[in-house]
């Protein structure tokens, strides 16, 4: 059997998802030189700053190069991979500093591609963030927040096909707790990705608060049943950078989110290194 070449260019649409992962993958250990990673870290709004502390940068790659990825969106988001070998335990992180949206229109292909690419690079483990909205006002922008469960607001799912994937402990106990271990007054909440990409109204916050939400965003929830259903094992931390809509009584904008996410930038980078070195 003659098999076509894939590009970069190819729209996922037209290939299976796991064969495109595993070129992606082949690409990467290609052009990193790394030919095995272990923990994929998904930087969200405000998180970009982490990967410069968590250890020495092996490879860069434009994301553009890397089979089924495309170059984001958003400004203020880094269209990149890196790979990053953490002196402390000599493992190799996976950074995808560009994350597709489910709003961008692109398909929950695209928006998980990058999940099932770093599965396919031999990563067990994934931390991702975001930036988000918070219903609890005693978390002040640049608060960051572990996620504990999520609901998935998007009607939509990454699995095909008749493949009931257990959510149960999606975003691990044990995790949370190693993310404890560094920071105790870390506190937790439930996530509830919404499509956007326009933020919610006073009222679907409040019923995001009323199901159970303690934060509202734009990602994140189809990324991790992707990599559940991939075997990873996930941690989830949101950053705060607004009060969801009609919690504040002031109106969003997406400079303030840029904003408090670069202020909060040096703490959570910390953080979010200091985490990662203890998986
Ligand atoms: I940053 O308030 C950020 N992302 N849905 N709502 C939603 N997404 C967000 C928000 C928010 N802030």
């Amino acid at each position: 059997m003659t098999s076509t070449p894939i590009t970069p260019d190819d729209t996922l649409s037209n290939v299976e998802p796991f064969e495109l992962a595993r070129e992606a993958a082949a690409v990467i250990a290609e052009k990193t030189g790394i030919a095995h990673h272990d923990i994929a870290l998904v930087l969200g709004s405000g998180w970009g700053g982490a990967a410069d502390i968590l250890g020495e940068t092996v490879a860069e790659i434009p994301s553009h190069e890397i089979p089924g990825f495309s170059k984001p969106a958003v400004h203020g988001h880094v269209g990149t991979l890196r790979s990053i070998r953490i002196p402390e335990t000599g493992k190799t992180a996976l950074v995808l500093g560009s994350r597709t949206h489910l709003y961008e229109g692109k398909g929950v292909r695209t928006v998980v591609h990058g999940m099932r690419t770093a599965a396919a690079a031999g990563c067990t483990q994934v931390i991702l963030t975001n930036g988000c909205g918070g219903l609890n006002l005693d978390w002040a922008p640049g608060t960051p927040v572990l996620i504990r469960d999520h609901i998935n607001l998007t009607a939509n799912s990454p699995i095909e096909g008749a493949n009931f994937v257990d959510l149960t402990d999606l975003y691990t106990q044990r995790l949370r707790d190693l993310a404890h271990s560094v920071d105790a007054s870390l506190s937790e909440g439930v996530y509830a990705q919404f499509r956007g990409p326009h933020y919610e109204t006073p009222a679907e916050v409040k019923m995001a608060g009323v199901i159970g939400a303690d934060l509202v965003g734009m990602s994140t929830t189809l990324e991790a049943i992707a990599a559940r259903q991939a075997g990873m094992e996930i941690l989830g931390i949101s950053l705060v950078t607004n009060l969801a809509a009609g919690i504040s009584p002031v109106p969003l904008s997406h400079q303030e989110v840029i904003e408090a996410g670069q202020a909060a930038g040096p703490r959570i980078s910390a953080l979010l290194a200091e985490i990662a070195k203890r998986m």
